[in-house]
């Protein structure tokens, strides 16, 4: 994929994005006909579903919810005859998990891997000022060769399931915008800025790809007018005299204008706005700014009632608004990259995201939550499948870190959730994976993955690839839970005891430690489930964190409840919210509040 698909569709002097987004007509294909039939040049049913959305919960039939394979839109898109001589593209926010396009009936990409943009070039095949019909055929199937990873069971019905290694309802179809855009023939395609301080002064150095050979202006203004920088060159380095440094609660953003210039003729032009700070690893501190930062916050879903995971703005602000209540001031988006306005929100409010990338199911288990803890080997590494997955793994690294580089908020990647690391077949997967971070990354930020209970000090082959360790812990919950919670507690401390005798010097960040509460449910004295339990677990997880000074951070398993596949295990959904799934406070997020408006750090 070409890294100018990855760049925000934003409209400018040059550049049009027109929205997509309504009623699109929907059919699944239960009976794969769709191809043979030409649905391409139009579906036969008449039903139409709102995108971005997940198609799962609008309907009241289970095969509906349940569906696996492949769904197709369509819709009409008029194209503007004042774009003719432009290049003109469909750009959608992301398509789960994978997606052909159609436009007019002639086939324009196949895309795989559910959570990032990408982009159908379709200068060539459009009508100007006309209709165009465009149809994406998106397919859920989950297996072994990208991510997330899965399998799809085939019921003695005839009918397909899908059966995720990981935690989260198989949510998917167009799941983000979708938009129209036109741009210049000769156009910027990639922006890369890496932030330094001298006194008070940034200095900021920046990188402009474009398709062809004019000068490259760029200028950085505060606020909407006030010109402060300013450079020519496709490279260089930008002096912001007295900087207001990005910071925690304190988003503050500059707005850089790069322009493609013919003498005074602009011929292309892209701005953005960017937040200037430093992220680095010491020891085994966390430094924003220089300034060592204790991690505060969650890890997330892209999840609520009706959309499923669609694209949701109203539950995103939200969600801001209640991290802020509560005194977090991080997050990591578990277990995908996360459609891009929360990032956007994320930098004006002065958030950390870690980012990860859906490299999660890499343990061959239907269940690794319950797993986690028994010593249970899958071999997953070994598996002839393993090149093919790490060939679309390492695309969606790339394209992660090419489309979030930029941001302020983003301070770490996770380039996996809970992989089988106690075997050495993971090692060379894992040293390509950590690599391409590095590689695509102009801010070299620090590589993280999130550690399963499996991946303990004493047999997990992996954590050196780390720049901080991030564990994943249960202690508790899935082990010793309830009056056994004493012993949880020493098991806990044993664990850390011996990551601290590796004398290691990193940080570690609990990325993951959560119990299941029903918010119904109250006991005195405490029984697991009850929101009594949860504060008792949550105490007990702190005092833990609280003696040891190599932990830099606790992100809480979960924000909010959210949706899974049924089973015995998940009672309609995970229940480790802090928040309802509706965003109400359980009982323990007053206790958070309490925890983390004190200073931490
Ligand atoms: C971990 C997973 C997460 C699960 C969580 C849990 O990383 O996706 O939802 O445990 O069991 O295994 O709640």
């Amino acid at each position: 994929m070409k890294t100018c698909q990855m760049l925000y569709p934003r409209d400018t002097a040059t550049r049009r994005a027109v929205s997509m987004d309504g009623m699109w007509r929907f059919q699944t294909d239960g009976q794969q006909e769709g191809r043979d039939e030409h649905w391409m040049d139009g579906l036969p049913g008449t039903d139409t579903i709102p995108v971005p959305a997940s198609f799962q919960d609008f309907y009241t039939d289970k095969d509906m919810r349940e569906f696996t394979g492949d769904v197709w839109y369509e819709t009409d898109v008029f194209v503007p005859g004042e774009w003719e001589g432009q290049e003109v593209a469909i750009r959608f926010g992301c398509a789960a998990h994978r997606a052909e396009v159609y436009v007019n009936g002639v086939h324009m990409i196949s895309h795989e891997g559910g959570f990032l943009p990408f982009l159908a070039v379709v200068t060539k095949i459009v009508r100007y000022n006309a209709f165009n019909k465009v149809v994406a055929v998106v397919n859920n199937e989950l297996n072994v060769t990208s991510i997330p990873c899965g399998e799809t069971k085939v019921l003695g019905n005839g009918k397909k399931m899908a059966h995720p290694y990981f935690d989260f309802f198989n949510y998917s179809g167009l799941l983000r915008p979708v938009k129209l855009i036109t741009y210049p023939k000769e156009h910027i395609e990639d922006l890369s800025l890496v932030h330094t301080f001298q006194g008070a002064d940034a200095l900021v150095h920046y990188q402009v790809e474009t398709t062809g050979e004019h000068p490259v202006t760029v200028e950085v203004f505060d606020g909407l007018s006030e010109k402060i920088a300013s450079c020519t060159g496709k490279e260089g380095t930008l002096v912001i005299p007295h900087v207001h440094k990005w910071d925690i609660r304190d988003g503050y953003l500059y707005r850089f204008v790069i322009r493609i210039m013919d003498e005074e003729t602009v011929i292309d032009e892209y701005h953005d706005y960017i937040g200037i700070r430093t992220i680095q690893i010491r020891g085994t501190e966390i430094l924003l700014n220089g300034r060592s930062v204790y991690l505060k916050g969650f890890g997330k879903h892209e999840d609520s009632d009706i959309v499923g995971r669609g694209f949701n703005m109203g539950v995103m602000k939200r969600d801001l608004e209640c991290m802020k209540w509560i005194g977090a001031n991080c997050f990591r988006t578990s277990h995908y990259p996360y459609s891009e306005e929360i990032y956007q929100m994320a930098d004006r409010e002065g958030i950390l995201v870690i980012d990860e990338v859906a490299a999660v199911g890499l343990f061959k288990s239907l269940m690794n939550f319950m797993e986690a803890s028994t010593g249970r080997e899958t071999a997953f590494f070994q598996a002839p499948t393993i090149p093919a997955l790490l060939e679309n793994h390492l695309q969606c690294v790339e394209d992660m870190i090419c489309r979030d580089k930029n941001h302020a908020c983003v301070i770490a990647w996770s380039l996996l959730n809970e992989p089988e690391t106690t075997d050495a077949a993971a090692v060379p997967y894992f040293e390509k994976i950590f690599a391409k971070a590095h590689e695509a990354d102009p801010q070299k930020r620090p590589r993280t993955f999130a550690m399963i209970m499996n991946s303990l000090p004493h047999n997990c082959k992996c954590y050196p690839f780390s720049d901080f360790l991030s564990l994943n812990r249960y202690y508790g919950w899935y082990m010793l839970g309830g009056y056994e919670i004493s012993d949880a507690e020493n098991a806990f401390r044993k664990e850390l005891d011996a990551w601290e005798a590796k004398e290691l010097d990193k940080p570690v960040v609990f990325t993951e430690y959560g119990a299941d509460t029903n918010p119904a449910e109250h006991k005195l004295p405490s029984v697991m489930w009850s929101q009594e339990y949860q504060i008792e677990y949550l105490e007990m997880c702190h005092r833990v964190f609280d003696s040891y000074p190599f932990v830099a951070g606790e992100l809480v398993w979960n924000f909010a409840d959210f949706q899974t596949t049924e089973g015995i295990l998940r009672m309609n959904g995970n229940k480790k919210g802090i928040f309802t799934r509706q965003r109400q406070p359980k009982m323990a997020a007053y206790y958070y509040k309490k925890r983390w408006t004190k200073d931490l750090s």
